[in-house]
C-alpha cells in the first residue's frame, strides 16, 4: 500500500524531501555531448571535472509515474553552455513536463521526424514535452537552473540517436549573449 504524502521542494537549491534517489553528471562523463572537445578535456584538467547537473527523483512502488528535480549549474565549455545529455523517451508514447522554479535557459526539442522547436525555461513557465520529442535542457543564466520534472515510470531513456546525431541546433555563448544556432 502506498499512502500520500507531501513533499518538499526547495525551488533554489533542487532539494526534494523525502527523496529516493540522486545522480550527478560531471564534466567527464558528457564527452561526446559538446561539440569543442579540446575545451571540455581542458575544463575537466583544470576545474577538477566540476558537477554539470543533479538529477533528484520521489518515486514510489507501485505508482505509475514519478518526480522530482534537475539542476543544471552555471557554466559553459568552450563557448557552450551546461546542459543536460538529452533523450528520446524509451516509450515513444509517453509525455514528460518540465515546470522551471529557477534561473534561466532554454529547453531545445527535436521530433523523430528532425522538427525542432525551443521552450523558454525561466521561473513560471511549465514545459509540455510531447511524446517521441527529444529534449535537452540548457542553463544560459548566470545562477543555477533548477526545473520540475514529472514524467512516466515506464517512460524510459532512449540517449542512442542524441549522441549519434545530436538535438540538430546548439546553444552558444556569443558576444556575450546566447545564440540559437544551427548544428552543422
Ligand atoms: C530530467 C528528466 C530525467 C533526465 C534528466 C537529465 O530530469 O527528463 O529523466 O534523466 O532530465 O537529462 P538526461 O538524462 O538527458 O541527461
Ligand atoms: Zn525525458
Amino acid at each position: 500500500m502506498v499512502f500520500p504524502e507531501g513533499v518538499s521542494i526547495d525551488s533554489s537549491t533542487g532539494h526534494v524531501s523525502p527523496e529516493t534517489g540522486r545522480y550527478t553528471k560531471r564534466l567527464s562523463e558528457l564527452r561526446g555531448i559538446f561539440h569543442d572537445r579540446t575545451a571540455l578535456e581542458e575544463a575537466v584538467a583544470v576545474r577538477g571535472d566540476p558537477i554539470v547537473y543533479e538529477v533528484v527523483e520521489y518515486k514510489k512502488e507501485g505508482s505509475d509515474i514519478f518526480f522530482g528535480t534537475t539542476t543544471v549549474e552555471p557554466g559553459v565549455v568552450g563557448n557552450e553552455y551546461y546542459m543536460t545529455r538529452g533523450h528520446f523517451h524509451a516509450r515513444r508514447d509517453m509525455a514528460e513536463v518540465y515546470y522551471t522554479q529557477h534561473g534561466s535557459g532554454v529547453l531545445l526539442l527535436k521530433s523523430r521526424a528532425g522538427e525542432t522547436a525551443v521552450v523558454e525555461m525561466k521561473r513560471g513557465v511549465c514545459a509540455f514535452i510531447p511524446p517521441d520529442w527529444a529534449h535537452r535542457s540548457i542553463n544560459t543564466g548566470k545562477d543555477k537552473l533548477v526545473f520540475v520534472w514529472v514524467g512516466n515510470v515506464a517512460a524510459g531513456h532512449d540517449y542512442g540517436d542524441i549522441l549519434e546525431k545530436g538535438m540538430s541546433k546548439r546553444v552558444l555563448l556569443r558576444e556575450g549573449v546566447a545564440n540559437i544556432v544551427d548544428d552543422a
